[in-house]
């Protein structure tokens, strides 16, 4: 604690600047086939970092999730549940290097659009306990918004000091950052509309949630079922359970569904979008 008030004095990066961050989530499922291994939607990554570019939102974080890139492998090595053979260290890198090529594609199209924006690998600033975000070297966040760069960060495999390694989920990250930066709100970019009453996909008279509360979110966490997909991190089931403590701490999260064209842009306008609006009350 004493050596990171001390860091961050030297830097002088103490408190971030107005307006308070925005912490955008893209969905694995958004940039990448779910359902096949290493087949990355490199025109979808296109449009959102034209989305973003042209939003022109000041203090923005960008957050990806590892759709069919970083799960199958995650799931083939077990790497979640943590070290238990030494053949599963090859496991954990393949994880991570896998999860930096696909931050690598989409790191390209913001490069195409001349977007400030520079990688942060999560494996190298965070360690978690028991697959909880333990340790969180924010300082360097912190700089970069200042410096507005646009940090891109990815769902990784990352060090546990009780499990000596695990997943940790893009959703926890977002919310995480959420809290430690202070942020103004949190936009989830997914494969559907928001949150529903029952699984959209299988359910043709599913009913899309305009607006939910803490409270009500809480309710529908007890009846949303696990995901049948590979998704070692539990899918819209994971996602919400991750958003509780940043809706808890005021932060407003709207989910909205990223693979229709305008809809990143206009949630980062402000300007009203489809999709599920969650506050505190
Ligand atoms: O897709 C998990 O991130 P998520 C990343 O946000 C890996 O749950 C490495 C499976």
């Amino acid at each position: 604690m004493e050596e990171r008030s001390q860091l961050e004095k030297l830097m002088k990066v103490s408190e971030l600047k107005e307006p308070k961050p925005t912490i955008l989530k893209v969905g694995g499922s958004v940039i990448t086939d779910k359902n096949k291994e290493l087949d990355a939607k490199t025109q979808v990554m296109n449009r959102l970092a034209e989305e973003i570019q042209q939003a022109k939102i000041e203090n923005l974080v960008v957050v990806h999730g590892g759709g069919g890139f970083g799960h199958p492998t995650a799931q083939k090595y077990n790497i979640k549940a943590g070290l238990k053979e030494e053949n599963q260290k090859v496991g954990f890198a393949e994880t991570h290097h896998i999860m930096t090529m696909l931050n690598g594609l989409f790191m390209d199209a913001f490069m195409w659009h001349k977007i400030p924006a520079v990688s942060v690998t999560p494996s190298s600033c965070i360690i978690t306990e028991n697959g909880r975000i333990q340790y969180f070297e924010y300082t360097l966040m912190k700089m970069l918004l200042q410096m507005d760069f646009l940090p891109v960060l990815y769902g990784d495999a990352v060090l546990d000091t009780k499990l000596g390694f695990t997943i940790l989920s893009g959703d926890q990250l977002i919310s995480r950052l959420a809290v430690g930066l202070n942020a103004e709100r949190i936009i989830v970019g997914v494969d559907v509309d928001g949150l529903y009453n029952c699984d959209p996909k299988a359910e043709k008279n599913a009913k899309l949630f305009a607006h939910l509360t803490l409270e009500e979110l809480k309710k529908l966490q007890k009846k949303t079922v696990k995901p049948t997909a590979c998704d070692v991190t539990g899918g819209m089931f994971g996602k919400i359970a991750e958003l509780i403590p940043a809706i808890e701490h005021g932060i407003s999260a709207k989910i909205v569904n990223a693979t229709k064209p305008n809809h990143i842009y206009k949630v980062l306008k402000g300007e009203d979008v489809q999709g599920t609006l969650i506050e505190k009350e």
